[in-house]
């Protein structure tokens, strides 16, 4: 990117800017929540829009001026609702966690029961982890995996505490689970107590809008809540959608504008808009399912090096090992070491871990960014052959420096694309 002006202006900036696009150019990203946006992507993020306040819905704004803002929306609304064919989507909340906050306060009164994953056993804080505020408004329950070595959960277990519990909204979801979830057990469950069942697709959104995964919509389930920023492609950015356009995209609707949010950040709307365009053609559906095959590549030399891998493997685009069990090595130094010879994923807990959040037992990575980059199996299974043998080998210089080296000259064999079309 060009930062022309920034350069002249502000220094300390650029420089950040700077070292960001080297950083990023030169070594390989492995945090399965990330990803490379097109130079498309960043203009619309970067566009004028940023100048304008647009409080309201398209044709119901509280400000003048609204020609085009209503244009990006809708044709950003649009696309969303064709990309997960579904009748209704809100696209303004600002990240995956409003999205999550919006859809409880649109679909439950204060002490209302959520039923959702633990976070130790692949959830996410937003799902009622005690440090969130979410907890002091709504009452939330947990399921786990039944066994934390094939990811199985207990769908009979989870109908009985539903039944004890009565919980309002049955989430699906995860940041950290590797397995699809049986969707049809979620939605009679949901069914049978008389719960909406939602899915929180933040991390598989772009498997499911290019058809590598199932789409809990076909299931029957009522509500998704998204980011557009993993697996997508897209901008930093949140996304609710529902099934039916019924009250409940209403209810939404008003909780994120004026519930919870001021005025939308129209560029970063533009911007949805552009990569949900660019999810919409048959190259992101490639795209999409190579995510997976490079993640099974992986997990293949995970497996071959006898590094247990929570649920034993992978379906999807993430892989959670645990480095403390099987290498001696905490979840920080793994990060750590692994960072030094350019691979950035990040430290994780692991199913009831007994180590602290800060220095867990296991590591988190996956593959959208490096698939963008060009990656194939191939190239994903040597890059987690350097990780084992970084790993193993942590205290040898010579092969840390040699490892770096491989990774610099995979980076400029792959370079970051620009675009996608
Ligand atoms: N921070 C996201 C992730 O990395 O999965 C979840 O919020």
């Amino acid at each position: 990117m060009d930062y022309e002006h920034i350069k002249k202006q502000d220094k300390d900036i650029y420089e950040a800017l700077e070292g960001e696009e080297r950083r990023e150019a030169e070594g390989l990203e492995l945090i399965p929540s990330e990803n490379y946006v097109s130079k498309a992507v960043r203009e619309a993020n970067g566009s004028v829009l940023t100048n304008k306040y647009s409080e309201g819905y398209p044709g119901k704004r509280y400000y003048g001026g609204q020609t085009y803002t209503d244009m990006v929306e809708t044709v950003a609304i649009d696309r969303a609702k064709k990309l997960f064919n579904c009748k209704y989507a809100n696209v303004q909340t600002l990240g995956g966690a409003n999205a999550n906050i919006a859809m409880y306060f649109a679909l439950l009164e204060p002490g209302d029961t959520v039923l959702g994953m633990d976070l130790s056993h692949g959830g996410h804080l937003t799902h009622g982890h005690p440090v969130t505020y979410l907890t002091k408004i709504f009452r939330f329950v947990r399921y786990k995996m039944k066994d934390a070595d094939t990811g199985e959960i207990d769908y009979d277990e989870m109908l009985e505490v539903a039944k004890r519990e009565k919980p309002k909204i049955i989430l699906a979801g995860y940041s950290a689970y590797p397995r699809e979830l049986d969707y049809a057990k979620f939605v009679d469950i949901a069914r049978e107590v008389g719960a909406y069942c939602v899915m929180d697709i933040a991390h598989i959104a772009g498997l499911i809008a290019g058809k590598a995964a199932k789409s809990p919509f076909d299931y029957g389930f009522d509500v998704m809540t998204s980011t557009t920023h993993k697996t997508l492609r897209g901008p930093r950015g949140g996304l609710i959608l529902t099934r039916e356009s019924d009250d409940i995209g209403k209810k939404i609707d008003k909780t994120v504008f004026p519930g919870l949010q001021g005025g939308p950040h129209m560029n970063n709307i533009a911007a949805k808009a552009v990569a949900f365009g660019e999810a919409l053609q048959p190259s992101f559906s490639k795209y999409a399912k190579q995510i997976i095959k490079n993640a099974a590549a992986m997990a293949e030399v995970f497996k071959n090096n006898d590094i247990r891998m929570l649920t034993g493997g992978t379906s999807n685009h993430l892989i959670l090992a645990d480095v403390f069990g099987s290498l001696s090595l905490g979840g920080q130094e793994a990060e750590t070491l692994l960072d030094r010879v350019g691979i950035t994923l990040n430290k994780n807990s692991i199913a009831d871990d007994t180590r602290k959040p800060m220095d867990p037992s296991g590591i988190r990575f996956g593959t959208p960014a490096i698939t963008t980059r060009g990656f194939g199996e191939k190239e994903s299974a040597r890059v987690a052959e350097l990780m084992v043998t970084a790993m193993k080998d942590k205290d040898d210089e010579k092969k840390l420096s040699a490892i770096r080296e491989e990774i610099r000259a995979m980076c400029k064999k792959f370079p970051i694309p620009e675009s996608f079309a």
